[in-house]
């Protein structure tokens, strides 16, 4: 039967990445779990070297299984293909290394996933890479930021875990004006919340190990590309860096991709009563959510994004010590560090996933010593409600 031709997302999700098994009919995408594919000749083998001809050669170059994982992703996203990686901070140095050189100047958010901006400060800084880490949901500031040798603008939105947000696409089009390829990490939103490539960007990344997978059992990711030239450009580098994905890896993604709509809107309908519980709790004294009308870029939320979200954070009116308390007193939720998984986690960036960028980069980019962040789940809602409130007490 041929779908239809503008199926509603839940089918997309369903079908997206089915690899056909003509000899079996097997309905499961197989694992190909091999490290090299036989060639029915010495000739095909050159030709498949030499890029003549397609075909499987080496599963570093690429696999059956992680080729069907790429295209389904690149398929939601909108993209002219993906390449798979190791985890989401092999997907940001694949980008890294390709599109940045000695010379060259690369503009990331300030309140980056940790390791996306040290990585760039201590290591690529070695290399002769220059780097401003700035706030990008103020465009005019980009805008004076952006140099003659600007090569990268590097977005996350929304950042992690300050949950502000940057216009992509006014901000694309000053980075293309100023001759400067866009990288947006969606890993907060998922593909179906975010969609980058709509609004300009050149390519996305994804820390698959969250919100696709959603299982928090694996860890993976992925760029996607708006176009072929930007992949192909992308591609030798994935080759010769080894960053690639294993095939069981792959095939576990594709199992939690089935399920990522029924999770991320039900995550997301949670998070809004929690946000909504916490904002009008006297013991919280801010909170961070771009579905609160109290959001400072709430109207570009609702522009840019399809919902807001499952990830919160919050200050309490005690500071860091009744934020150390509350953590430790949950007990629907986990205090854990990482998100997007089907149980609700709550970790303290400043001392967890922030702990490497120093203090003041920190407190500068709006990561205080009382922010907490809420990675909400399926549960109930009201169980979670429940369980923060008898912690906040
Ligand atoms: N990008 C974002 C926005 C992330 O949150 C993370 C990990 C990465 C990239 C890196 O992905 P990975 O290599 O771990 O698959 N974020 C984490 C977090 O917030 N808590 O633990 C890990």
């Amino acid at each position: 039967m041929e779908m239809k031709s503008n199926p509603g997302i839940h089918t997309r999700v369903t079908h997206a990445g089915t690899c056909p098994d003509s000899e079996h009919g097997s309905v499961a995408t197989p694992i190909y779990q091999t490290s090299t594919f036989k060639f029915q000749s010495a000739e095909e083998g050159a030709r498949r070297i030499s890029g003549e001809e397609n075909g499987f050669i080496y599963s570093r170059l690429g696999n059956p299984t992680t080729a069907t994982l790429e295209s389904a992703i690149s398929e939601l996203e909108g993209g002219a293909g993906a390449l798979a990686t190791a985890s989401g901070m092999a997907a940001v140095n694949l980008i890294y290394l390709t599109f940045l050189g000695s010379g060259m100047h690369i503009v990331g958010t300030d309140a980056l996933y940790g390791s996306s901006r040290r990585i760039i400060e201590l290591d690529y800084s070695r290399f002769g890479v220059d780097y401003d880490f700035i706030d990008t949901s103020d465009p005019e500031l980009l805008e004076k930021t952006l140099k003659p040798n600007t090569a990268l603008v590097y977005l996350e939105s929304p950042a992690n875990p300050t949950l502000k947000l940057a216009d992509i696409r006014h901000c694309t089009e000053l980075a293309h004006r100023a001759g400067a390829l866009v990288a947006v990490d969606n890993t907060f939103m998922s593909p179906l919340l975010q969609r980058p490539l709509e609004f300009g960007a050149d390519m996305v990344i994804h820390s698959l190990t969250k919100y696709i997978n959603g299982h928090t059992d694996v860890i993976g990711g992925m760029v996607i590309f708006r176009d072929e030239q930007i992949l192909e450009q992308a591609r030798p580098v994935h080759v010769h860096s080894g960053g690639c994905m294993d095939p069981h890896q792959a095939w576990l993604v594709l199992r939690g991709l089935k399920t990522m709509a029924l999770r991320v809107y039900k995550a997301q309908d949670n998070a809004r009563q929690i946000a909504e519980f916490l904002e009008t709790d006297g013991r919280v004294s801010r909170v961070f959510y771009p579905g609160l009308k109290s959001h400072p870029q709430y109207e570009l939320a609702q522009s840019q994004m399809e919902g807001p979200g499952s990830m919160i954070s919050f200050e309490l009116n005690g500071g860091l010590e009744a934020g150390q308390k509350l953590m430790d007193r949950v007990s629907v939720a986990t205090l854990a560090v990482s998100l997007g998984g089907y149980e609700t986690l709550i970790q303290h960036p400043a001392s967890m996933t922030h702990a490497a960028v120093p203090r003041e980069e920190r407190l500068s980019s709006g990561i205080t010593d009382g922010l907490v962040r809420l990675a909400v789940g399926c549960e109930d809602a009201e169980d979670i409600i429940a369980d923060l409130d008898q912690a906040l007490r």
